[in-house]
């Protein structure tokens, strides 16, 4: 058995389960997948023990003061946590080496996770995931598109990510920039999203057969 658990919702909807997921495998580390039914309310069981009553949520067994085990939730928590588990060069990088593009990856997965609320409603994830009809965007969706889109731009310039080497905050940023590719999104910004999708974890996340999709 591993030592790490990564709890993440059935219907793989939640880019913030994504995120950590992408991060332990490109990590390439052992864990084991539990899915959690949001729609069933399983996360509001006893036994799940994230304080925030939130997936995703990362368990280290025994890594908690007096060995119990450490139930993280926040994704970029788990993020950064993994990233300090597994330093490289025995592992890949999950953050930039260099301080200042750190700072801007840090930046770009707060942001996400706190910001452009409108896309975030407008145009949620199952969307993509299970294919639910959009409306046009609102004003205000179409506000926070264009905020997006001029942040990405910036920070992307001509590259396909957001500095030299990969990064898991263009996880981040690819899922958010996906849900408005089929919105005018400027054609270098859709390539980008496109050729993060290739990144194995993604796929290994599309990829994966979801049960038919219940509000919750
Ligand atoms: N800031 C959190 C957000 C986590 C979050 O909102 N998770 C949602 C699914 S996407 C959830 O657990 N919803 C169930 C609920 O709140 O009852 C993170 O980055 O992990």
């Amino acid at each position: 058995m591993s030592d790490l658990a990564l709890y993440i919702d059935a219907f793989r909807t939640s880019p913030y389960a994504l995120s950590a997921f992408a991060a332990l495998e490109e990590l390439g580390v052992p864990y084991e997948l539990v899915e959690v039914s949001l729609a069933d309310g399983e996360h509001r069981l006893p036994s799940y023990a994230a304080l925030t009553g939130r997936i995703p949520a990362l368990v280290h067994r025994g890594a908690a003061p007096g060995g119990a085990d450490l139930w993280l939730a926040e994704s970029q928590a788990i993020d950064e946590y993994l990233a300090e588990l597994f330093p490289p060069p025995a592992h890949p990088r999950l953050y930039p080496e260099d301080r200042v593009e750190r700072a801007i990856a840090r930046q770009i997965q707060a942001w996400l996770r706190s910001d452009l609320m409108p896309l975030r409603e407008e145009r949620s994830t199952p969307t993509f995931w299970y294919g639910i009809p959009r409306a046009p965007l609102s004003e205000d969706g179409i506000a926070a598109r264009d905020t997006l889109a001029r942040a990405a731009s910036t920070w992307l310039g001509d590259r396909t990510q957001l500095f030299e080497h990969w990064c898991i905050a263009d996880v981040d940023l690819a899922i958010m920039l996906r849900r408005v590719l089929h919105d005018d999104l400027p054609a270098p910004l859709a390539h980008y999203v496109e050729m993060q999708l290739t990144r194995p974890a993604i796929v290994k996340w599309d990829a994966h057969e979801r049960p038919p999709f219940r509000r919750y």
